[in-house]
């Protein structure tokens, strides 16, 4: 890789908004993003919790109605660093590019993760750090929470994006369920 794809790719990586709205050509009715938003926790009408292993998710699909808002308890129980992370696919595909550089620069080294290097400044006033209101990242045995509300049906999947892990199936659907689910639950 050349100084300038480096430069480039970093600048990426550190513009939450630029990694969040990724690959959401697809507009909808005025949303800003058809991922859905950071939610509040007063809204929050239940908790999902998610286990990360070496290299899957517990569960492996979460279903969700459109404009709920869930809170996600997140633990890392693997023994590699994972990434719980709301998206579209070609979101995480993007993110993926991001990440690889991550490990290049041994931010990620297997099961450790260097939070200070991902604060220093990498020459160009920009970081590597992972910030995304849409993504946490975990060494083995730490745990987080996002609270998230969705829009309007989208094609999402929560994903790790560590490199390998998608590729090794360390995704899961998050599927809609539509207003005929619903009305068969109400009877
Ligand atoms: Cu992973």
């Amino acid at each position: 890789m050349n100084a300038s794809t480096l430069i480039a790719a970093v600048a990426v990586m550190s513009m939450p908004v630029l990694a969040f709205a990724g690959g959401s050509h697809d507009g909808g009715h005025g949303q800003a993003t058809p991922i859905g938003e950071p939610g509040y926790a007063g809204d929050v009408t239940r908790t999902i919790a998610v286990v990360m292993k070496d290299n899957y998710f517990e569960p492996e699909a979460v279903n969700v109605s459109p404009g709920e808002t869930v809170r996600f308890s997140i633990l890392n129980e693997g023994r590699l660093v994972h990434e719980f992370n709301i998206g579209t696919p070609e979101m995480h595909e993007a993110h993926q590019r991001e990440m690889r550089m991550m490990v290049e620069h041994g931010v990620i080294q297997g099961g450790t993760l260097n939070r200070e290097m991902m604060k220093m400044d990498m020459g160009n006033g920009h970081t590597m750090e992972h910030d995304d209101p849409n993504s946490v990242l975990l060494a083995p045995g730490e745990t987080a929470e996002i609270v998230w509300t969705f829009s309007a049906q989208a094609n999402l999947e929560f994903a790790c994006n560590v490199p390998g892990h998608y590729q090794s199936g360390m995704y899961g659907d998050v599927e809609f369920k539509t207003s005929d689910d619903m009305q068969a639950r109400a009877r």
